[in-house]
C-alpha cells in the first residue's frame, strides 16, 4: 500500500508577531507544492484560527498541544473539542520538549491522545530518544515504550488518524541530522513493533515521519528511505526552503 508523504512544520513558539506569521503564510500561498503531498503547519495556539483563515485550503493547521480534559478548571490549557470547534484538524502530542520542559510522561501523552481522538482530531504523535539512549543501546527499546502507552489506550480503528513522528532528542534544533541508514532502521523496526503490538494492516498503513534539524539539503535522501513517509520540520519551516521539504518527493 503507498503511504500519503505527510510533511509537517512545526513553528514552536514562533514568530512573535502578526506580520511575520502572515509572511510565513504568503510564502506558502504562493508556492507551487506537490499535490501528492500532505502538508500541515502548526503554528503558536494564539494564531491558529487567523492561520486557518489566510492559509490555502490545501494545506492543514494543527495545534501544538492540547489537554486531556474538554472543559473545567485548567488554567491555560486548550482543548481537543475547542481545537475541533475552531476548524482545526490536526494536533502534535508528545513532543520532546512538552515531555522534557513540560513533564508530559508517556502516559500523559498516550491520555491526550485518546482526548484527541475522542474529540475527533488527528494526532502527530512524536516519539524518540535522547543521545545518552542510543549511545547505551536502547533506542528501540525507548521508542517502543512511548508507543506502548499509546497502543494501550487505542483501537486498530484509531490508528489510521496517527501519524508517528520519530524525533531523536539529539537531532532536535541540533542541526545533527540523522543519517538516512540511522532514520530508516528505526522506522523499519517501530514499523515491526507495530505489527506485533497493533496488526500488520496499521503497521503497513500508518505513516512514520522524521523529524530532528530536516533542511532542505538533508531532506531529499532522507525521503528516499522505504519507511519514511515525511517529516516533521522545526527551524526550517520558518523559511522558504520550507517548500522545498514539502517537494523532496518530486
Ligand atoms: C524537531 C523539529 C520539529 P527542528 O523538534 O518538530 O525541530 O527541525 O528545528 O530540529
Amino acid at each position: 500500500m503507498t503511504r500519503q508523504f505527510f510533511v509537517g512544520g512545526n513553528f514552536k513558539l514562533n514568530p512573535t508577531s502578526r506580520e511575520a506569521k502572515r509572511e510565513l503564510v504568503n510564502i506558502l500561498n504562493k508556492a507551487t507544492l506537490n499535490p501528492q503531498t500532505e502538508v500541515v503547519i502548526a503554528p503558536p495556539a494564539l494564531y491558529l484560527i487567523p492561520v486557518l483563515e489566510l492559509l490555502r485550503k490545501d494545506i492543514k493547521v494543527a495545534a501544538q498541544n492540547s489537554h486531556t480534559k474538554n472543559s473545567g478548571a485548567f488554567t491555560g490549557e486548550i482543548s481537543p473539542v475547542q481545537l475541533v470547534d475552531a476548524g482545526i484538524p490536526y494536533v502534535i502530542l508528545g513532543h520532546s520538549e512538552r515531555r522534557t520542559l513540560f513533564g508530559e510522561t508517556s502516559v500523559i501523552v498516550a491520555q491526550k491522545t485518546r482526548a484527541a481522538l475522542d474529540a475527533g482530531l488527528r494526532v502527530i504523535l512524536c516519539v524518540g530518544e535522547t543521545l545518552a539512549e542510543r549511545e547505551a543501546g536502547s533506542t528501540q527499546k525507548v521508542v517502543e515504550e512511548q508507543l506502548r502507552a499509546v497502543v494501550t489506550l487505542l483501537s486498530p480503528g484509531d490508528w489510521s488518524r496517527i501519524v508517528i513522528a520519530y524525533e531523536p532528542v539529539w537531532a532536535i534544533g541540533t542541526g545533527k541530522v540523522a543519517t538516512a541508514a540511522q532514520a530508516q532502521e528505526v522506522h523499519a523496526d517501530t514499523r515491526k513493533y507495530l505489527t506485533s503490538a497493533v496488526s500488520p494492516e496499521v503497521a503497513e498503513s500508518t505513516r512514520i515521519i522524521y523529524g530532528g534539524s530536516v533542511t532542505a539539503a538533508n531532506s531529499k535522501e532522507l525521503a528516499t528511505q522505504p519507511d519514511v513517509d515525511g517529516f516533521l520540520v522545526g527551524g526550517a519551516s520558518l523559511k522558504p526552503e520550507f517548500v522545498d521539504i514539502i517537494n523532496a518527493t518530486a
